[in-house]
Parts: C-alpha cells; structure tokens; sequence
C-alpha cells in the first residue's frame, strides 16, 4: 500500500532538468516535503518582489504630536497642485474596556473625527481641519468615524469609513459610512444609513461581553465591517473590506483575520456583498490598486499569507505574486503614479502610521524597492 502510493505521487512530479537544477534538488527520487512544494511554485519571476526602508517622520502639522492620535492614512489624491490626505484623529489616552464604557476611550480609534491634510512636497503637512465629524446621538456614527479611504470617480470626492454606534462594548458591531463631496475640501454630504454591515448569522452565547464565547460563528465578517476601500473597476464600484468573525480564534498563521468585497453599480451603492466571499483568508488594512485589468493586494500582520503581494486578474481570485519580510501597516497610497509601469509602482512611497505607544500613533511616510540582486559590499551584480 505505501509502495502503490510512493509510484502515484513520484509520477505525479513531472520534474525538468531545469527545474531540478533550479531547486538544487539532490535525488528526483527522494523529494522531501519541502522539495515537493517548491516544485508547485509558480513561476512568476520577480519583479512582484519589494523591499520596505525604514518609516521616516512627517513634518509641519502631521509630525508626532504630544496628546494626539493620527492614524490609518487614506490614499493620497493630488488636486489643486497639492496631496491630500484623510485620517483617524482623537485626543487622549485610551482606558480601555475594564472601566465605565460610556464616557470612557476604549480604543485610539474610539471618539475619532475624520481630519485632512494637504501637502506639496508629501514631507510637509497642514492640517485643514475636520472633514467627516461624528453623527448627533442616536445616529449609526455617533460615537467614533474613523479609518477612512478616499476615491475620485468623475469629479466626485467619496470618503468611505468605519462607524460605531455608543455604547462601544467589546460585542459592538461596526458600520461603514460614506460622504461625497464636489471638492476635496467638502462640505461633505453623509449617507443617511450605512453602506456595509456585518453579516448576521452568528450567535452570541450568554449575555456577558465577550467576543471569543459564541452559539455559532457565521460568515467571516459577522462581527466587523472595516478598513473600507472603493476602487472603480470594469464599470462598476469594487468595495473590498477587512471582515471579523465572531468568536475568533488564532489559527497556525495569527488571527483569523480575512478579507471581503461587495459590489455596486454605483458610487453611493447599494454594495451587494460577493458570493465568493472571503476573497483572502489572511491581511489587515486592506491596500489594493489596479494593475493591468486586475486588482493588486498587500495583505500584510495576520494569516498564513501575510506578507504577500497578490493579485487578481478579476477582482475576486487572487494569488500570491511574491512573499515579502514585512510591509508597513495601515498604508495609504499615493495613487498618482502610472501603474502601468511596473506592478508596485504604487508602493515607491506614502503614508503610513506608527504605534508611538499603545495610546498614541502618528503618521509617518513609507517608501519601497524593487529587489532583484542581493550583492556584498563591493560586489557587482552581473
Ligand atoms: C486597524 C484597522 C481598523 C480597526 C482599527 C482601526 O488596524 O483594521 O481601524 O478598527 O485597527
């Protein structure tokens, strides 16, 4: 029985010289575990693969401020001979869920109004001013509006966003919202109701606050709707969101941490949520771009395909392109460039946000590299 199995899987291995030579394999007759997966590679070449430097410090308003939270950057959009840039921005420290919920801070991200900032050079900020502010009580943003995208699409500005409702229990489930505006510097127009929710087929187990203790999980954003990003594709709005379970769990790669799309006609919706969702099973802040007739992705911090770049010839099936060290959080994009160049042209610079400590981030600026030779000192490459 063993032996019958060994000839089906040898056969199933058609390996080339090339290949082997390739790999460095030492025996085609002796493939390890190891062997036989790297010869299910793909052969994509390199020129997916990046390098990140090091996050340099912004300068005039965006500089780490004492007391301030700024945090998850929107992508940079270049207008009136300037960038823009949209972001998270609250006061104080965070206390956390132990104490009194209804007038304490329980995230860095709770009790957030949505402020912008234009820059010529990217290096420099001044800071504008409120763009999206907090619902009046009772509203589905009453109590924070925070991580927010922006998209251009025929003269119209769109800033979509994180919304949630007070109390902000640890069981809470968030919104998305969305503001359109002639002008980047508003006023700003809110949807009356929220464009995107999470889905809501999963059971909470008892009545106590807690996430992790669950009757039944449902789909893999029952719990949270966030980091919202709308890129306009093959005529229609493509809306793709990072999804939290209920009763999460970590798994061999991290948190089970996944990412969604819905689907409208138009710009203010209705986002139909797709079929073949989840469209990755690992990621954070969702950071996708067009690249030739499809859609890139960073997906980067948790799952078992962190730290990859992929990409997806329709928007919905995507595969790894290239397995990258580490990718900045929370990355805005500086979507002025041609992206027809090469594929993370995208990715040579923008902003991203550091924790300064657990209470306070800032933005700070990220820049990446194409690598395609690791030389020594002194060493040429060929
Ligand atoms: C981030 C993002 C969302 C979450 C919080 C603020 O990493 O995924 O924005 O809500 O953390």
């Amino acid at each position: 029985m063993k032996k019958e199995k060994e000839v089906v899987e040898k056969k199933s291995f058609e390996i080339s010289n090339e290949q082997l030579d390739n790999l460095g394999i030492t025996n085609r007759d002796s493939l390890s575990s190891a062997s036989k997966r790297a010869l299910k590679w793909p052969n994509i070449g390199n020129e997916w693969f990046i390098e990140f430097s090091a996050l340099k410090p912004l300068k005039g308003d965006l500089a780490y401020e004492e007391g301030v939270v700024r945090r998850d950057p929107s992508a940079l959009i270049f207008e009136n001979g300037k960038y823009y840039v949209w972001y998270s921005k609250s006061l104080g420290e965070s206390q956390g869920f132990g104490g009194d919920i209804e007038n304490d801070k329980v995230f860095p991200w709770d009790r957030c109004d949505i402020w912008y900032a234009t820059s010529v050079d990217g290096w420099t900020w001044k800071e504008e001013g409120p763009a999206i502010v907090r619902g009046v009580n009772g509203e589905f943003d009453d109590r924070s509006v925070f991580t927010v995208e922006i998209m251009k699409y025929e003269n119209m500005y769109y800033l979509c966003y994180q919304t949630v409702q007070s109390p902000y229990t640890v069981r809470v489930k968030n919104q998305v919202g969305l503001a359109w505006s002639d002008s980047p510097d508003g006023p700003w127009t809110k949807s009356k109701q929220p464009i995107l929710s999470p889905a809501d087929n999963g059971i909470w187990k008892g009545l106590d606050q807690n996430r992790f203790s669950v009757e039944k999980k449902g789909d893999f954003d029952s719990h949270k709707v966030h980091d919202p990003c709308i890129i306009p594709y093959n005529g229609k709005f493509y809306l793709y969101y990072k999804g939290e379970q209920m009763g999460e769990e970590i798994t061999f790669g991290g948190r089970q941490i996944r990412h969604g799309l819905a689907i409208a006609e138009n710009p203010q919706g209705p986002y139909i949520k797709s079929p073949y969702n989840p469209i990755s099973n690992s990621g954070h802040e969702i950071c996708v771009w067009e690249y030739k007739d499809g859609i890139a992705s960073l997906i980067t911090t948790d799952g078992p395909e962190k730290n990859t770049i992929q990409w997806a010839n329709d928007g919905i099936n995507f595969e790894i392109m290239a397995v990258i060290k580490g990718a900045p959080h929370a990355i805005g994009l500086n979507r002025n460039v041609d992206n027809g160049k090469n594929p993370t042209e995208v990715l040579r610079w923008g902003l991203s946000h550091v924790y300064n400590n657990s209470d306070y981030q800032s933005i700070m600026r990220f820049s990446s590299q194409l690598k395609t030779v690791h030389t020594a000192k002194g060493e040429k490459a060929k």
